[in-house]
């Protein structure tokens, strides 16, 4: 059993579950083309150009992420994963008009509920919607957790430039709330109003542009109050929080000053109070020993969940990165699949 595979060289068995998973579909693929072959100025479109109108050649990445039960249950099995948590992968359906989005995004939620049926033990899911239509969005989170039995939700940052602070998308964070659904805030290529200098050095995807954006979108649903709304709302970023707790000194003591000069929201809490209630991370795309001390000790061991980012990053670090960190048994089964089970309701 591929749950039960030895954790390296220790004698012991750990289950291994990776929580930031990507995949797509024929549909999404074909609406994603398309969409590349208009011009534009959004940061999004040279890498779904690269990924879904490479030409002949064909990409690096469209085929692994259009597979899920061979390639990538062989790649699982080899490594030693569990389970992935799938998440259709970004921009997802975002990039579409909203009738288009809700349509896809309910294709692709019907697929992962197949997909979990056939391999109940190797795949979990979360749902996508269309924030841009929030009243069928929240439909179909509905639809998504307690029809199909998705494990929670997925949205790439931004939709049209916009955040989900905005009152015109309480109906979705009232939903997943309500859902008990923690939202993966997952980046996307940066929104329009901050894309200018990110533009050059290759900088607007996942080495700075998608850190930026998310990070910002994570700051704009601590300081907007938005969080004493709706207290139960939780979020998982990914990349090891995006960064977001590195500025938690600086961000409550920022915050309170402009609190106290009348700036920005009235909060119930500090900016950091919300970061460990709302939020948890994961180690996505960032193996770093000293960033996961930084957040187990900044944030606690229960907030830190493990995950690949398959297939834009390799599986084999990814494990030998984990299996190899300096904690305690205890501490890196809460990392590897603990804390895992208790946010996505995995078991
Ligand atoms: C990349 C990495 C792209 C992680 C992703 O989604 C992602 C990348 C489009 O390196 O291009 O989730
Ligand atoms: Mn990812």
């Amino acid at each position: 059993m591929s749950d039960l595979i030895e954790q390296r060289g220790t004698g012991r068995t750990v289950r291994r579950i990776a929580t930031e998973e990507a995949f797509t579909i024929p549909e999404v693929a074909d609406a994603l083309r398309e969409v590349s072959r208009h011009p534009g100025a959004s940061l999004d479109l040279p890498l779904v150009r690269g990924i879904y109108d490479a030409g002949p050649s064909g990409s690096r990445f469209l085929g692994r992420l259009l597979d899920v039960e061979e390639q990538r249950l062989a790649d699982m099995d080899e490594h030693g994963v569990a389970l992935q948590v799938l998440s259709l992968t970004a921009p997802g359906v975002q990039m579409f008009d909203a009738d288009t989005a809700c349509s896809l995004a309910e294709v692709a939620n019907d697929y992962l509920a197949e997909v979990i049926g056939r391999h109940p033990d190797r795949f979990a899911g979360l749902a996508s919607f269309a924030p841009h239509a929030p009243r069928r969005a929240a439909a179909e989170m509905e639809r998504a957790r307690n029809r199909l039995g998705l494990h929670g939700f997925v949205v790439n940052s931004h939709t049209n430039d916009e955040y989900l602070d905005d009152v015109k998308y309480w109906p979705v964070l009232e939903a997943a709330e309500a859902l008990d659904g923690c939202i993966y805030l997952h980046p996307r290529g940066p929104a329009a109003g901050i894309a200018g200098p990110l533009r050059d050095y290759g900088l607007y995807a996942a080495m700075w542009g998608y850190g930026v954006e998310t990070a910002t979108h994570a700051v704009r649903l601590i300081a907007s109050g938005v969080l004493d709304r709706f207290p139960g709302l939780r979020i998982c970023l990914g990349h090891m929080g995006e960064g977001v707790h590195f500025w938690s000194w600086r961000m409550d003591f920022m915050q309170r000053r402009a609190a106290a000069w009348g700036h920005g929201a009235k909060l119930e809490l500090t900016p950091s109070e919300y970061f460990r209630r709302n939020f948890v991370i994961t180690t996505s795309g960032q193996e770093s020993p000293e960033a996961l001390d930084f957040s187990i000790r900044t944030l606690g061991v229960d907030h830190v969940l493990w995950a690949i980012d398959y297939p834009y990053q390799p599986t084999g670090p990814a494990v030998a990165f984990m299996d190899g960190v300096e904690v305690s048994d205890a501490e890196r089964e809460l990392l590897y699949h603990g804390n895992a089970e208790r946010v996505f309701h995995l078991v």
